[in-house]
């Protein structure tokens, strides 16, 4: 799987805070070309997120781009979507069993040994993180920092997404030290974010990873 150099995240919750929509960020980022986008909605799947994942979705097909859905199996196969899961989801093996051999699932991993063993599980690509201190994620593990993500590139053959504390300043440092991707959710929420505003943000960042 070849993964875009940058791989926003649509965390609800951090949408909520700001007051933003999954649609209409999802639409500003894919105008703005980011080539995937991932769902991330960690409370209960009621039937307004599955309707506006499923917007997201249209979005996401029109535009070329892969969607992945976080934790969710059930919802990523509905939304003929690929699926991104953790260390304390559905494992690999059997994430691949209900999604098939073809659906695009990523695997997070939070230190170099759980990166070294996720390396030999059917997954397309493998996240590490957080690099560093996060505020969009609910008890995170002790960042890694970019030695750490140097040190572990080489230790495995799949695409490697670096997460966590992410930003415009940081972020050609991590991809210099070896990742193929960077994930990010607050690096691309600008105040105030409107839909103009979220969209020149997706822009400078494809600009920005040009240049790595
Ligand atoms: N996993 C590790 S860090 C993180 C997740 C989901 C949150 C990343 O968010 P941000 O705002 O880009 O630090
Ligand atoms: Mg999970």
């Amino acid at each position: 799987m070849k993964l875009p150099r940058v791989y926003p995240i649509l965390d609800t919750e951090s949408l909520d805070r700001r007051d933003i929509s999954l649609e209409t960020a999802a639409a500003a980022f894919l105008d703005g070309g980011a080539g995937i986008l991932q769902i991330r909605h960690k409370s209960h799947w009621s039937r307004d997120i599955y309707d506006s994942a499923r917007t997201v979705a249209r979005l996401c097909r029109e535009a070329g781009s892969p969607l992945i859905i976080n934790d969710r199996a059930d919802f990523a196969m509905l939304l003929d979507a690929g699926l991104h899961i953790g260390q304390d989801d559905l494992s690999p093996r059997d994430a691949r069993r209900l999604m098939g051999p073809d659906a695009p699932i990523g695997f997070s991993s939070h230190n170099l040994n759980q990166l070294c063993a996720a390396g030999g599980e059917p997954v397309d690509y493998v996240a590490l993180g957080p690099v560093f201190i996060t505020g969009s994620k609910l008890n995170p593990d002790p960042v890694t920092g970019i030695e750490e993500l140097r040190r572990c590139r080489p230790l495995i053959d799949k695409p490697l997404v670096a997460i966590g504390g992410i930003t415009q300043e940081n972020a050609l440092q991590v991809l210099n030290a070896g990742a193929d991707s960077v994930a990010v959710i607050s690096g691309l929420l600008p105040e105030p974010a409107t839909a103009l505003a979220l969209r020149e943000r997706m822009e400078q960042w494809q600009k920005l990873v040009k240049a790595a």
